[in-house]
Parts: C-alpha cells; sequence; structure tokens
C-alpha cells in the first residue's frame, strides 16, 4: 500500500439485522490485534475509535416501506460517511470494522465522494441488492449494495446528499451463494459481474481474482473492498449472524487480499459482520486480523 497511514473507523452496528453481538466486531478485531499487526507491518495507525450507535426505545420497529431500524440505520451511516470523508481529506487510508453489513452504505457514501470514478470489490456469501420491495427480512444489511447503486428508499440512497455512489459497471462480486429472486433480477438487469462459488470452484481463486481486479480497476481512480465475513465458510468463520455452508477457504481468501496487496489497488477496506458471540475463541475476529495483514503486504517470509 503506497498510503502508509491507516485510519481505524469501528461502527458497533447490530439494527441493520437481528441477532445481537455483532456490535461487538469492533471490539474483537481490536482484541484480536489489528492496530499491532499493521503497526509491525510498517504503518502509522490512527484509532479514530467508534462511531455512535442510537439504541431505539424498541428494537425491531418497521418503519416505512418494509425497512427495521431505519432512522438509527440512516443516522450512524451519515456519521460514518462524514468520518470517512475527514479520514481521506487527512492522507489517511480508512479501515472501517463492523458491525453488520449496513455499514457500506455509509463508507461508500464517505469514500465515493472523494472518488470521481469508485470500483468496489464485494467479497460476500449475500449479494446485499435487495430493497425493502424485494428483502424477505425487512434487515438493511442486505440491501447496502442497492442503495449504494441508488435503488431503494431516498433516506438511505441520499446519504451524504447525492445519489449514486457507485456504477454497476465498476462493481464485482465474489463468493455470492445465497441470492434472493429480486436481487438475480438487479443482477441481470444491471448486468453486474459476479463470481459465484461455481466460478471460484471451477476456475481457482487465483484466475477468478485476476479478471476480478482487472474489472474493478478498468475505468476506476480508486477500489474499495467490502469483505463480508460471512463469505468464507462457516468452518473457517463461525462468529456470523447468517452463515452459508460452502464459502471459501481462509486459504483461498487470504490468496485473494495477497493479490489485492500485490497489485496495490485498494483505496479503501471494511471487514464486517464478526459476532464473537456467535463464535468459538473469537475466531472470526482472528481470521479477519489475519486477513488484514495480507491485504496490507503482510509476508511470510
Ligand atoms: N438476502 C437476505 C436478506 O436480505 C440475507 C442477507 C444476509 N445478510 C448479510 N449480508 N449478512 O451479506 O435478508
Ligand atoms: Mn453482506
Ligand atoms: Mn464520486
Ligand atoms: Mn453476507
Amino acid at each position: 500500500m503506497n498510503n502508509k497511514r491507516i485510519s481505524i473507523i469501528g461502527v458497533p452496528m447490530d439494527l441493520g439485522q437481528r441477532r445481537r453481538g455483532v456490535d461487538m466486531g469492533p471490539s474483537a478485531i481490536r482484541y484480536a490485534g489489528v492496530v499491532e499487526r499493521l503497526e509491525k507491518i510498517g504503518y502509522e495507525v490512527h484509532d479514530r475509535g467508534d462511531i455512535e450507535i442510537g439504541r431505539p426505545d424498541k428494537f425491531d420497529v418497521v418503519d416505512e416501506g418494509n425497512l427495521k431500524d431505519l432512522n438509527e440505520v440512516v443516522k450512524a451511516n451519515q456519521a460514518l460517511s462524514d468520518t470517512i470523508t475527514k479520514s481521506i481529506g487527512d492522507g489517511e487510508f480508512p479501515l472501517i470494522l463492523g458491525g453488520d453489513h449496513s455499514i457500506a452504505i455509509g463508507t461508500l457514501a464517505g469514500v465515493a465522494n472523494k472518488s470521481d470514478n469508485l470500483g468496489v470489490i464485494w467479497y460476500d456469501a449475500h449479494g446485499d441488492l435487495n430493497t425493502g420491495d424485494t428483502s424477505p427480512s425487512g434487515n438493511i444489511h442486505g440491501m447496502p449494495l442497492a442503495v449504494s447503486l441508488g435503488i431503494g428508499h431516498p433516506s438511505l440512497t441520499e446519504i451524504g446528499s447525492y445519489a449514486p455512489k457507485i456504477k454497476p459497471e465498476n462493481l464485482v462480486l465474489v463468493g455470492a451463494r445465497s441470492l434472493d429472486e429480486g436481487e438475480r433480477e438487479l443482477i441481470r438487469e444491471k448486468g453486474i459481474k459476479v463470481f459465484t462459488m461455481h466460478e471460484i470452484d471451477r476456475m481457482g481463486m487465483t484466475k477468478v481474482m485476476e479478471e476480478a481486479i482487472a474489472h474493478v480497476s478498468k475505468n476506476t481512480d480508486s477500489v474499495h473492498l467490502s469483505l463480508d465475513l460471512d463469505a468464507l465458510d462457516p468452518h473457517d468463520a463461525p462468529g456470523v449472524g447468517t452463515p452459508v455452508i460452502g464459502g471459501t477457504s481462509y486459504r483461498e481468501t487470504h490468496l485473494a487480499m495477497e493479490m489485492l496487496a500485490e497489485r496495490n489497488i485498494i483505496t479503501s477496506a471494511e471487514f464486517v459482520e464478526v459476532n464473537p458471540i456467535l463464535d468459538d475463541k473469537n475466531q472470526t475476529a482472528e481470521a479477519a486480523v489475519g486477513l488484514i495483514g495480507s491485504l496490507f503486504g503482510e509476508k511470510l517470509l
């Protein structure tokens, strides 16, 4: 990474889905030694602490349009977007620790604000391309990618006061294996590039990442990595709220991170959905820290 200054931003968000505990994700990742790991590789780390998340009087309130806890999700994402814009303005690489994946709405609002043409790698078991109309759950963590494409409730798409944040042709999904019908339709309609688990099995991770990197760096000036730990197989990352069997291994994901480090294309990143309550000995946070190490160029030898 050319930028030797990283700012860490924790987002203890759990309102984008129904299982409490993912709000402890940022603490679990810090506890697993993320700051020390990055400093050891030679980075200057500025931990900006955590974004404040409001506590609704009552959880799971369905606001207009099948969107659970909409107001608190909007407020936190606006604050996150502002913090990221500040961090990039200060010359830092923003590294965001979640929290559920609804925080990608604020991340992309802050990051795309500082880019003319942002590329995105969405490494996830899920598409996160739902809207209130297509979502089977009303959980906003299943919607951030649609929102960032400008599709969804205006209180979400207008975070940062502009929309859309990204263009469908600058986006690539890796690791998908659980897509709802509405998400499949959107993928077809927008021509979004997707490497499902099928392509990973057939082509191997090396070829998949070569093609994914070529795709997102074609017409872009910066590239964001959004890594949902549930992309990994539950065997390697048990501490996630919506596990799906048949995922990528820790080693494959590690290789993907090393390839991103070699190509030096990533300009911001987030690691989300770590839920230490569902975990075994903080395994998922430790996996996240290992992956972060590789992404930032840590070498075995
Ligand atoms: N697609 C389902 C929904 O919209 C499940 C989303 C799963 N959530 C995540 N995001 N962890 O990747 O409810
Ligand atoms: Mn996700
Ligand atoms: Mn922009
Ligand atoms: Mn997911």
